[in-house]
């Protein structure tokens, strides 16, 4: 298909196109693959998100908005922070269990990964992997995903690579050319690393992974980090680091407001706020308006009193037992789990029950 693009897919539409050496497939022609087909129902795209989001009483964007080319580097650069303890604790327990996952995960697995970025875990799981069959990296970032790809295609020559520029948050389609042979995999396996699952609701998580069960299916597997809770002040510098190269990430959400969907927010005006909320085990990361000022958003004017927030992300962190509770709930059941000897951070490997 050359025409196709993704439906509702709003900022990231793009058509499926080629490069050289690989295909990106977008996420478009569900229902050609067989798989739940995205309704392009009015009023749901990411245009009308911002509207809706900006329109509620607690301001607020949806997180997957960061992820621009920027905002992939942006958190290339945050996951390289010391005080960003998630990445390098998640990739050094993946390190120290490689061969413990591998096993697990068996020979001959096919491997869906939900947000690849640059896939830095991923490929500590592909050096010990017994002979994968293929691998699906899927990115909202097609420019992120492309360079990705590229580098792995050199480090890992004999691997079937399937990128797939999408948004995992809405139903999608996989590339018809693994879709058959995934369902027939014995060792079909989800990843989905980065504690990402972290930035939904509760509520949200469990549809997520209850999503993630029927793509796999019984018997198929979802190998998921998940951070745990934590000092405050330990988590509080995570968010909010010396350098503001995650302040940097929050306000690039406006910059690409502005840049794509032709609002006209005054980035410099907005500051970065982190706080760690108690109650509801999570991190809210905020962008605190510093005068009263408005915007024009979709053509609409949006009015921010000085000090008015807008949410930009939740980053939930949970016991083991709060994590296995959702899991249950989303159908799967918990095989194996790894932490670090601080409890940091954990890996779980769940089952389609
Ligand atoms: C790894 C994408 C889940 O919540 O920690 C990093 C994103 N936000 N710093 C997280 C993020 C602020 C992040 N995810």
């Amino acid at each position: 298909m050359v025409d196709s693009t993704i439906a509702n897919a709003g900022g990231i539409s793009r058509s499926d196109w080629t490069s050289d050496e690989f295909k990106i497939i977008s996420g478009a022609n569900a229902a050609a693959n067989g798989l739940s087909a995205p309704s392009p129902s009015p009023g749901d795209s990411t245009m009308d998100e911002i509207v809706r989001g900006l329109s509620g009483r607690q301001k607020k964007l949806p997180s997957k908005l960061f992820y621009d080319e920027r905002g992939s580097q942006l958190f290339d650069d945050i996951c390289n922070l010391s005080e960003y303890y998630v990445t390098r604790t998640e990739t050094a327990l993946m390190e120290s269990y490689a061969d413990e996952i591998a096993a697990e995960l068996g020979a001959g697995a096919m491997l869906i990964e939900y947000g690849s970025g640059s896939s830095t875990k991923t490929r500590v799981l592909l050096s010990h992997l017994d002979r994968p069959a293929g691998y699906v990296p899927i990115d909202i970032s097609a420019e992120h995903l492309i360079k990705t790809v590229r580098a792995l295609k050199r480090e890992y020559p004999g691997l079937e690579i399937h990128p797939l520029a999408a948004d995992f948050t809405r139903p999608f389609a996989l590339p018809a050319s693994v879709n058959g042979s995934f369902s027939e995999n014995p060792n079909r396996v989800i990843y989905f690393p980065g504690s990402t699952i972290g930035n939904f609701e509760k509520h949200e998580a469990t549809d997520l992974m209850r999503g993630m069960a029927s793509i796999v299916k019984k018997g198929g597997r979802l190998l998921i980090g998940v951070d745990l809770d934590k000092d405050p002040e330990v988590l509080q510098r995570a968010y909010d680091d010396s350098l503001g190269v995650t302040a940097e990430f929050n306000r690039n959400i406006l910059v690409r407001l502005n840049r794509e969907f032709g609002c006209n927010f005054d980035v410099d005006q907005f500051e970065h706020r982190a706080i760690y909320d108690a109650q509801h085990s999570r991190v809210e990361m905020h962008l605190v308006s510093l005068v009263p000022q408005t915007a024009t958003v979709c053509g609409k004017t949006v009015t921010f009193e000085i000090g008015e927030t807008i949410l930009t992300e939740y980053s939930h962190k949970y016991t083991i037992s709060t994590f296995t509770e959702i899991a249950e709930q989303a159908g799967f059941q918990s095989r194996r789990v790894w932490m670090d000897p601080e409890e940091l951070f954990s890996i779980h490997l769940l089952e389609v029950a």
